[in-house]
């Protein structure tokens, strides 16, 4: 009889679908009775066999058993993949009590934290900050500054020339000639913080690179008393209200007069000492003109701070080079300071 035929055959098709443990197995299955040439289709081939009266109703069987393997594949496939994703969840459980690991979190670096607290004051009093090269041109580091291409003083800061003319800038004064230039002889307050070359001897206090805050003020009827004020008011901003700044004659070709800054602090033996901080003075008639200030309408004072110096006696280091180094355990110390 062709319905225990068909009967014969649902039963094999669940059976299969009923012990299949995989989505493969599942798959050849389906393809065993689904596909073109599978069990179930080729049984629609035999309504050929059969007389027209008897044809709808197997027609009908062959539909019904179709329907019901389809129903079987898709509970059973629904089933497994259902089973595949809670093993994958139970795989991949997350166990919270695993410690975690630990990220290392930096922090602003010493010299940057001074640069920032520098920056903080100024701009506090109304001054920009300006930016320039540190590969610098021979005329703004040099002669723009006042120091022509004998002149002796050029000797003190000797440095890294990349070609006749291109130089690692010795200091961040050639900013104030590049500021003086873009202001186009309107008064002007700027600081501009920057890293330094010079070909010195590398020792506690001295390296052959370090960073600079160059400081310039031009403006009608500037003294020299307000250069002595703005540092006086920077070192007790920096060091604290019982700071006090001591200031010796000096020569720097671009000011005059120039001075050199120290600023005290108590030594170990507890005696009052002084380290140097900073060049200043007044800017020189020579430098304002070639920046295309009539000296005889504006004045103007400038300053070099040396921002390792500052750091130095700030944080209480015995030796610039640790800034440097990129010890760990140096600069984590600085965590948390200043913020
Ligand atoms: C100058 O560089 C002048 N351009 C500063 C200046 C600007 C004067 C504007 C007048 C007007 P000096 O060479 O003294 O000056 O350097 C300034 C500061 O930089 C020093 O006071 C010191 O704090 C720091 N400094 C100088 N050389 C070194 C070095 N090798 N290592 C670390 N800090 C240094």
């Amino acid at each position: 009889m062709i319905s225990d035929k068909l009967k014969l055959m649902k039963e094999k098709a669940l059976e299969s679908i009923e012990s299949a443990s995989d989505l493969t197995m599942i798959e050849m299955v389906k393809n065993q009775y689904l596909s073109k040439k599978g069990e179930i289709s080729l049984l629609m081939g035999e309504l050929r066999n059969l007389n027209v009266e008897e044809r709808p109703a197997f027609g009908q069987m062959v539909n019904q058993l179709k329907l019901e393997v389809e129903q079987a594949l898709y509970d059973k496939k629904a089933l497994l993949e259902e089973e595949a994703l809670f093993d994958a969840l139970k795989n991949e459980k997350i166990d919270v009590t695993l410690p975690g690991v630990k990220l290392y979190q930096g922090s602003i670096h010493p010299l940057n934290q001074v640069i920032e607290d520098v920056e903080d004051f100024f701009i506090g009093l109304g001054y920009e900050v300006a930016e320039g090269p540190e590969l610098e041109n021979d005329h703004y580091n040099f002669e723009m500054m006042n120091l022509d291409k004998d002149h002796p003083a050029r000797a003190m800061q000797d440095t890294f020339y990349t070609d006749e003319t291109h130089l690692l800038r010795t200091h961040t004064s050639p900013v104030q000639a590049r500021t003086m230039l873009d202001k186009k002889g309107s008064p002007l307050r700027i600081i501009c913080p920057g890293k330094v070359y010079r070909r010195d001897d590398d020792d506690p206090t001295h390296s052959h690179q370090f960073m600079q805050i160059e400081g310039l003020v031009i403006d009608h009827h500037i003294q020299f008393a307000n250069l002595k004020d703005v540092l006086l008011k920077l070192a007790q901003h920096l060091f604290g209200k019982d700071r006090v700044i001591r200031l010796r004659p000096s020569y720097f070709p671009f000011t005059e007069p120039s001075v050199e800054v120290d600023v005290s602090y108590v030594k170990k033996d507890g005696t009052i000492g002084y380290i140097e901080v900073l060049g200043a003075g007044q800017v020189h008639p020579n430098v304002l003109q070639m920046g295309g200030y009539d000296p005889s309408k504006f004045q103007g004072f400038a300053f070099g701070i040396g921002v390792e110096r500052i750091a130095i006696l700030k944080y209480r280091i015995d030796d610039i080079r640790h800034f440097y180094q990129n010890d760990l355990r140096f600069l984590d110390q600085f965590k948390g300071v200043n913020r």
